[in-house]
């Protein structure tokens, strides 16, 4: 259980990454970065923060600081340099021979300048093409060193760094954000003892169950091979073709047909580590843990009709979400949550922990809340770090160790094998985003694009001429718990992987009645875009197995019978769980307020400035985001005479933009809106994906324009319409939606 910190040395050569604002960042601060000198970070030890929480900066070092500025480069009051350092005096022309005359083959500066360009793309990621990743710390709310010696869990108040991408699976590089999908969730900690990559997705369980299947799933999901279509999609015929021949895939479609894969934003989802892994303490005791990431601003989600709409408002919308809220000073933060449990518990559920299509109940084993992930500083580079950091489910450290999941022991080789490729080589760890804190020393040679420059003659182990440097670190280094295994070689799989359905039922039954409908609807959406009937009728059959209601609503949709259920493939008895409600979406509102959230006020000739001033002043102090918004940009003189700039024009930003919005009072101004078919719609659209309205005085005759309903079918209150209610209306944007409006089909 020794530290190893105190004995190696750090990589000087990591350029400052983090910096003072990642070890004590105050909200608001950008980051600066910082020398060795600045920083005054020359001890390597780590001192606990007895105050986690209080946002008082931890005590002490932190040994992760020391300069990424060695490639860093601003070029403000710089010259114009070729790659070798060469000023260029023109920078608009090529080297003719006459003023019309042919390009001189000597013109070394267009040569290297294209060919540079030339050569300016890599491959996208295989999955995850698409993502956005920040920089921040996680926080050790406390020391867990009796159950694993991992470097983060060390002390209480320990800072580590981290860089977090996050993406969709499907879609290439340049899809839209909100396409209905898994989203990963992929942190990398850079440790004293190295760095660990928590490769994890906002969805607890899988499609699959072993690696052997996943290029088969994947070619299914993605574009059909023929004509390349569709982009960022399931809802096609050969991902369900797939799907309805695989019932492993029962509970995890359960997960992508909720709201869960349209997420309203990163920092609003769950994330997990999704298999079981193991902790290991300095005695070498083991035990099975699930990590959870859960978001402080609870757990809220776009609808579908929304969704779609923002695709092309702003296929950008979570990325330029997450870049916002980290340049505001709004950091994103998640408490890190582990489900611990012995060999003895795992022995005795009714599902198997190596299998991924499973989650444990956290009614079984509740989770326990361990540390925080804040995330303070955006990119400085999107190509040189989101695009190329390396996350590999194989970098792991002392303290934590892989199980058998057969999932992820394919995952093990498939993350390393894949940077080959993409980033063009072995020494993959040396780009400064990749590279870790900790010093690297090892026997390892040479390759393509090699940066480090090793010295002396001796590359090889054993040695003497080296003095057996570098030399093992025997039990203070990493080792894997040791298992005991024997068995017989064989292909197959254990007999309670075959339970498919029982985890699937469970899910829906926890689910509240809106997120039931959503489901069914989403199945509804897909199956009616896949064109083969005799695939909507097998997942039909797949459902049948789900749940009899769920079956029967989706059947109802395809105009279809509900066939007999796919036969089972167990005869085991199919455990029946309990509902668990922390499967709700609901069930996590978050601690923020309206933090964050985007109010349209709707402007024009004749409103009222005073009352927009202070509905726009009373936003901002709740640190929401109001913008004004108007037929078109200018000034727009308000009926006191005072002058409001609008913001944005209705056609830039519709409805699908905001989280709510207010139409203040000013007969002149609504009369204005109510000509406009855009504003017209934005407050039919507000009112369809349940978001809050707010109308003050005459503002409430563009609800009778807009032929929008002032109560409920049923004749109750709507929880969402205020009529010059502004606190309300604060309070229904902190829970953000008021689904006891929405109707299948929607009435508005
Ligand atoms: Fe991945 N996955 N995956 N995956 N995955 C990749 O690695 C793979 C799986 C996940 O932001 C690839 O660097 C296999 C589960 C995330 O850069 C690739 C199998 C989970 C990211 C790969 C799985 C994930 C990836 C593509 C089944 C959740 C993006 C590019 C055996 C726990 C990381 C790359 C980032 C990326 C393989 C299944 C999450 C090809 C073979 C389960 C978040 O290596």
């Amino acid at each position: 259980g020794q530290d190893l910190s105190a004995a190696m040395p750090f990589n000087t050569n990591k350029a400052d990454e983090y910096g003072d604002a990642a070890r004590t960042p105050e909200p608001g601060a950008t980051h600066q970065p910082s020398t060795p000198a600045a920083t005054g970070s020359t001890s390597s030890e780590i001192i606990a923060n007895d105050k986690v929480g209080d946002g008082v900066p931890p005590i002490g070092e932190n040994p992760t600081v020391d300069p990424l500025d060695r490639v860093r480069v601003d070029a403000s009051d710089r010259h114009l340099t070729t790659n070798q350092g060469v000023p260029i005096a023109d920078n608009q022309h090529s080297l003719k021979v006459g003023l019309r005359g042919p390009t001189a083959m000597e013109d070394f500066i267009l040569r290297e300048k294209l060919t540079h360009f030339d050569h300016e793309r890599i491959p996208e990621r295989v999955v995850h093409a698409r993502g956005s990743a920040a920089h921040g710390f996680f926080e050790a709310y406390e020391d867990l060193s009796d159950i694993t010696r991992a470097a983060p869990f060390s002390a209480k108040g320990k800072r580590t760094p981290v860089f977090v991408r996050f993406s969709t699976v499907a879609g290439e590089r340049g899809s839209t954000d909100v396409a209905r999908d898994v989203r990963g969730f992929a942190v990398k900690f850079y440790t004293e003892q190295g760095n660990w990559d928590l490769v994890g997705n906002n969805i607890p369980v899988f499609f699959i169950q072993d690696a052997m299947k996943f290029p088969d799933l994947v070619h299914a999901v993605k574009p059909e091979p023929h004509h390349g279509m569709p982009q960022a999609a399931s809802a096609h015929d050969t991902f369900w073709d797939f799907a309805s021949l695989s019932p492993e895939i029962a509970h995890m479609l359960m997960w992508v047909m909720s709201d869960r894969a349209i997420p309203r934003s990163y920092r609003t989802m769950q994330g997990f580590g999704v298999h079981t892994f193991r902790l290991l303490n300095a005695q070498g005791e083991s035990r099975f843990v699930k990590f959870h990431w859960t978001p402080v601003a609870g757990t809220h989600s776009l609808v579908w009709d929304e969704a779609v709409k923002i695709s092309g408002a702003d296929p950008d919308f979570h990325r330029r979400d997450l870049w916002e809220a980290i340049e505001a000073g709004n950091f994103p933060e998640w408490e890190l949550g582990l489900q611990v449990f012995t060999e003895e518990q795992a022995n005795a559920f009714e599902f198997d922990i190596l299998d991924a299509t499973k989650l444990v109940p956290e009614e079984l084993v509740p989770v326990r809340p361990v540390g925080r992930l804040v995330l303070d500083r955006n990119p400085d580079n999107f190509f040189a770090e989101t695009e190329q950091v390396a996350f590999c489910t194989a970098h792991i450290i002392p303290g934590i160790d892989f199980t058998n999941d057969p999932l992820l022991q394919g995952r093990i080789h498939s993350y390393l094998d894949t940077q080959l490729t993409r980033l063009g080589g072995p020494n993959f760890h040396e780009i400064p985003i990749n590279a870790p804190i900790a010093q690297v020393q090892n026997n390892q040679r040479d390759g393509m694009h090699r940066q480090a420059i090793h010295r002396g003659r001796v590359s090889y182990e054993p040695n003497s001429l080296g003095g057996g440097c570098p030399f093992q670190s025997g039990r203070m280094g990493f080792t894997s718990f040791p298992e005991r295994v024997a068995e017989d070689k064989v292909r197959g799989k254990p007999e309670l992987f075959a339970d498919h359905y029982s985890q699937a039922r469970l899910f829906y039954k926890s689910q509240t009645e809106v997120e039931q409908s959503h489901i069914a609807n989403a199945f509804r959406f897909e199956l009616t875009r896949v064109q083969t009937v005799a695939i909507r009728v097998r997942m039909l059959a797949l459902l049948a197995n789900v749940d009899a209601d769920l079956a029967a609503k989706v059947a109802e949709g395809l105009g279809l019978e509900v066939p007999e259920p796919l036969p089972l493939a167990t005869d085991a008895p199919i455990p029946d769980y309990p509902a668990s409600p922390s499967l709700s979406l609901l069930a996590r509102p978050g601690e923020t307020g309206v933090r964050t959230r985007r109010v349209a006020i709707f402007v024009a000739p004749g409103v009222d400035g005073k009352q927009v001033t202070k509905l726009y002043a009373d936003l901002v102090q709740d640190g929401a985001v109001p913008r004004l918004v108007s037929t078109m940009l200018g000034k727009v003189k308000s009926a006191n005479g005072d002058t409001l700039d609008v913001e944005v024009s209705l056609e830039a930003g519709p409805s699908v933009l905001y989280d709510g919005m207010i139409v203040p009072d000013g007969a002149k101004a609504v009369e204005a809106l109510a000509r406009n078919a855009h504003a017209i719609d934005f407050v039919r659209e507000q009112y369809r994906h349940c978001k809050p309205i707010l109308v003050l005085g005459a503002g409430e005759t563009l609800l009778d324009r807009a032929m929008v309903p002032k109560t409920l079918p049923d004749g109750s209150d709507d929880p969402g319409l205020f009529i010059g209610d502004a606190d309300g209306f604060k309070q229904a944007l902190a829970a953000h939606r008021a689904f006891a409006r929405e109707t299948d089909p929607p009435m508005v």
